[in-house]
């Protein structure tokens, strides 16, 4: 693509969002290389609002309302394409629980956070590809990155378990008679916020029918939020799925009980910590930090607490207006 061509793409999610941004973070307010469009309550933008910070990375900022429905606007749509073609894995048409494009099969068109790379002319699509090709693009996070090469694969591990959490899952919380998350939260039930989407993509379908592109990324999204109504929130199903974040809590306990290491992997912050500060922080806004407060999991109380303090995850997440619920 050309970057006349990205230009417009952009211009046009800019006016159809109605605004030209905020500038994040340090430095002199030159051209930005980063342009970010993200949620301010989505997990997956707060990891890497949170590898910018952690990588001293300014960036120019756009707030998404996913509740609103930003996310499926025509304009940011096709400029998102653009990143999930160059991916290419498909559009993803079923929901495993997670938001991890690996897991879920390719890639959703409408959703956030969408990085476009001025520098390289790229878009780049899904939490980790941005954060990974934000710390290759840098020097900002220290000398060797936040994902030096000797601990690159302990990192992916890592990074790949959070990515597989069922994320989606536990945002719509337990059985209400177990649910434990913030009041606003309550009583929300997650097939009526998926069916949501699914009605929302068949209103833009009768608008849209017309446009090839935006057909294809709202049938897709139609069927996957369609397939999440229909089989990830009986009682059972978001059981398994706070059973299983648990379960990467105690493997994340035992590990840190064995780290003789300042953090998780390493004397120096990486990517793994700084993806688990974001998971941990949301597992506790969710109040699924049951999983080791009181004594039940002192390593990991004390790695969230830490975590939660780093400068990067309190500016992405902790002070950033509307990130927690
Ligand atoms: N694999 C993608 C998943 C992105 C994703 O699922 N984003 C969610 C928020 S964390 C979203 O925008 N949801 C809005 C919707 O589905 O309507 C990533 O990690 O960036």
């Amino acid at each position: 693509m050309t970057m006349h061509s990205l230009k417009d793409l952009v211009n046009d999610a800019r006016a159809a969002l109605n605004n030209e941004g905020t500038r994040i973070g340090p430095g002199d307010p030159a051209p930005l290389r980063f342009e970010l469009f993200s949620a301010a309550n989505s997990i997956c933008s707060q990891k890497v609002r949170a590898v910018l910070a952690q990588c001293s990375q300014p960036y120019r900022s756009h707030m998404l309302d996913i509740f609103a429905g930003d996310s499926y606007l025509p304009a940011y749509v096709r400029l998102r394409l653009v990143g999930c073609d160059a991916i290419g894995a498909g559009l993803v048409n079923r929901h495993s629980g997670s938001t991890s494009v690996a897991a879920g099969g390719g890639c959703d068109a409408a959703v956030v956070p969408t990085l476009v790379d001025w520098q390289t002319g790229e878009v780049v699509v899904d939490s980790k590809r941005i954060c990974l090709h934000i710390d290759a693009a840098t020097a900002g996070c220290t000398s060797l990155g936040l994902r030096p090469d000797h601990l690159a694969a302990r990192i992916d591990a890592e990074l790949d378990t959070i990515d597989n959490l069922p994320n989606y899952q536990m945002l719509n919380g337990l059985p209400p008679s177990e649910d434990r998350r913030p009041g606003p939260l309550r009583g929300r039930t997650g097939v009526a916020f998926a069916m949501s989407k699914v009605e929302r993509c068949e209103r833009l379908l009768a608008a849209h029918a017309d446009d090839e592109a935006l057909v294809r990324a709202y049938t897709a999204k139609r069927a996957k939020e369609l397939d999440a109504a229909q089989q990830l929130f009986d009682a059972q199903r978001m059981r398994d799925a706070y059973a299983r974040a648990e379960a990467a809590c105690e493997a994340l306990e035992r590990k840190l009980q064995a780290a003789r290491t300042r953090w998780l992997l390493d004397e120096e912050v990486t990517m793994a910590d700084v993806f688990w500060g974001v998971e941990l922080a949301r597992m506790a806004n969710l109040g699924a930090d049951s999983f080791w407060i009181d004594g039940t999991r002192p390593a990991l109380a004390a790695y969230a607490d830490r975590t939660r303090n780093l400068d990067a995850i309190r500016q992405a997440v902790i002070d950033w207006p509307g990130a927690c619920f």
